[in-house]
């Protein structure tokens, strides 16, 4: 069969950017190789690498000559575009559609209610495609995939795949490299922009070209706020990665490996295995960590291995918080990592939660006396936006505030979670403009402690740092006097239209 994968954007889509980073979809990537291997035609359209404009998208779409198209959806920020792109290909061609990824995972129901697609395959891809369409004239006996006849049949699903070093790399020349090796990893943005910081890096040049890599699938924890795709957790041999490593040092000459996933710091053993291999590969790497996870004699050794730098979800610093959230850590163990980052000097990426139910003034204080310990501003502080297959997102609907779920995920694509007078949906059971306020209050006051912080600590004014956080902290001031006079929204607008083109 000839076949068409899409890779969507997030939400509407981009403007042209070409300054935007990318992470590579090894998950679909993965899914089109088996194909590829079991004797398909497999070609991509991946707007999102390539950042399509929709007028481009619907001339490529008049053009084809498949027999079939795949389209993945990363996330439930998908739905829209995903619709829409259904919708434009049926109308050209009348050909079947499939979707996959976590959109068809969770979101079946009201994929499948839309007369333009046809399958939805659920949970990991690569087994069950290839049994697709080695079915395709009977595929009721498929496992891991829902379909209409005429109602919709959920057919029993399909075990995971165990052995993850069996899985093939992906065929890269489908995908633009250009654009997915250049990725600026964790080394360019707002927590690296001052210069001292910046000396705990490599320089800029050494980290590039890089690549995105993951160790393992699924996570063992239960955090309510996050959507967990797989409960069972699998990981990648050391060995394998290594290779693997290996394989894009010398086809790309990478010079620096993202790990995107939470798993490579989650067996103590194994991380200290990796470390010791690593060290020999002259690679430099970063990674997501818990703060359970990791020790004083742990980072010492990761940063002796090229690991640049660690990001974590530190969410809030108030212990009830936490608690609600099913987080499993405390405050007391997130300032455990600030202390010993500092006296490490290991490069920190801390991201924060504002706006969860229960959170108050007082919670959000507890959070920036925490920061106050922290020699780095936060990565950053996003809404809590409760996403679906969360367990947030259930008890938000069951008290009502989730009436609709299509009309929640069209408002998902506009969704930017960092931005004020852009939220979908407030939790916290403060009222919108009281939670709005004291989340600017909490960047102004984190971004003040910083900026003292450092006039105390630097010598200020030979150093760009006075200056960089004097002038984010007036950013942050012209916000809230924008915002005290109701003209946030507005605001919004004009930043997004001059900034938009910086987008990350
Ligand atoms: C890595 C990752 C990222 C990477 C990007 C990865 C990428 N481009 O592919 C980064 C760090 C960029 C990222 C960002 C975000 N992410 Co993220 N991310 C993940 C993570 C941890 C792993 C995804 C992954 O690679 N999984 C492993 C692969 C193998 O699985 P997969 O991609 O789903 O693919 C398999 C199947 O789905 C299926 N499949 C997929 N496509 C197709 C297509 C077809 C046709 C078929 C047949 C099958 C198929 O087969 C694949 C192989 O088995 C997941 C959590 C998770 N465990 O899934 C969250 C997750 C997907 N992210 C999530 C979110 C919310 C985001 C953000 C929107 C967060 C934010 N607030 O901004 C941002 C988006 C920012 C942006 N501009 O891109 C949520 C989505 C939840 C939801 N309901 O929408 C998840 C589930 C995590 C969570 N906290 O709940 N993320
Ligand atoms: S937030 Fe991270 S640690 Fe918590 S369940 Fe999700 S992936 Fe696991």
């Amino acid at each position: 069969m000839k076949i068409l994968f899409i890779y969507p954007p997030l939400g509407e889509g981009r403007v042209k950017s070409p300054a935007t980073r990318r992470y590579f979809p090894w998950g679909v990537a993965t899914v089109m190789k088996y194909l590829e291997n079991d004797g398909h035609i497999i070609e991509l359209l991946d707007i999102y690498g390539d950042d399509l404009v929709r007028e481009e998208v619907e001339s490529f779409i008049k053009r084809i000559d498949h027999d079939c198209v795949c389209i993945s959806g990363f996330a439930s920020y998908n739905y829209a575009y995903i619709i829409w792109i259904a919708e434009l290909i049926k109308t050209n061609k009348n050909i079947p559609i499939i979707i996959g990824g976590i959109v068809a995972d969770l979101h079946y129901n009201l994929l499948l209610s839309k007369p333009t697609i046809d399958i939805c395959i659920l949970g990991e891809g690569e087994l069950t495609s290839v049994d697709l369409f080695r079915n395709w004239e009977n595929f009721k006996n498929v496992n891991g995939i829902a379909y209409k006849n005429p109602d919709i049949i959920v057919n029993p699903s399909r075990e995971l795949i165990k052995d993850l070093d069996s899985l093939p790399l992906p065929n890269f020349s489908l995908w633009n490299m250009d654009i997915y090796l250049r990725g600026n990893l964790w080394a360019d943005d707002s927590t690296t922009r001052y210069s001292e910081y910046n000396k705990m890096l490599p320089e800029y040049s050494r980290l590039h070209p890089n690549f995105s890599l993951f160790f393992g699938r699924g996570c063992p924890y239960k955090c309510s706020f996050c959507s967990r795709s797989y409960q069972t957790v699998r990981f990648k041999s050391v060995n394998h990665v290594i290779e693997e490593i290996k394989f894009f040092q010398k086809e790309y000459g990478v010079k620096a490996i993202h790990f995107y996933d939470e798993l490579v710091v989650f067996n103590r053993n194994k991380t200290i295995d990796f470390c010791e291999k690593i060290k020999d590969l002259n690679v430099y790497w970063d990674c997501q960590a818990r703060v359970n996870t990791v020790d004083e004699e742990l980072m010492h050794i990761m940063k002796a291995s090229n690991c640049y730098s660690i990001g974590f979800g530190f969410e809030s610093g108030s212990n009830s918080l936490l608690m609600a959230m099913n987080k499993g850590v405390t405050r007391e163990q997130n300032l455990y990592i600030l202390k010993i980052a500092g006296k490490i000097g290991f490069h920190l990426k801390i991201q924060l939660m504002a706006g969860y139910p229960g959170e108050t003034k007082n919670t959000l204080q507890d959070t920036i006396d925490m920061m106050k310990q922290s020699s780095f501003p936060p990565r950053h502080m996003s809404w809590a936006t409760p996403l679906p297959g969360s367990e947030l997102y259930t008890k938000t609907q069951e008290i009502g505030l989730i009436p609709d779920e299509e009309e929640y995920l069209l408002k998902l694509a506009k969704y930017n979670m960092n931005e004020i007078g852009r939220i979908i949906l407030n939790v916290s059971g403060l009222s919108d403009k009281d939670m709005e306020r004291l989340f600017i209050w909490a960047h102004m006051s984190m971004e003040k402690n910083f900026l003292l912080n450092r006039f105390f600590t630097s010598n200020i004014f030979s150093s760009d740092i006075f200056w960089i956080s004097l002038k984010r902290f007036l950013y942050q001031a012209l916000k809230w006097y924008i915002f005290r006079n109701n003209k946030a929204v507005q605001f919004m607008k004009v930043k997004n239209l001059i900034f938009q083109h910086q987008n990350d």
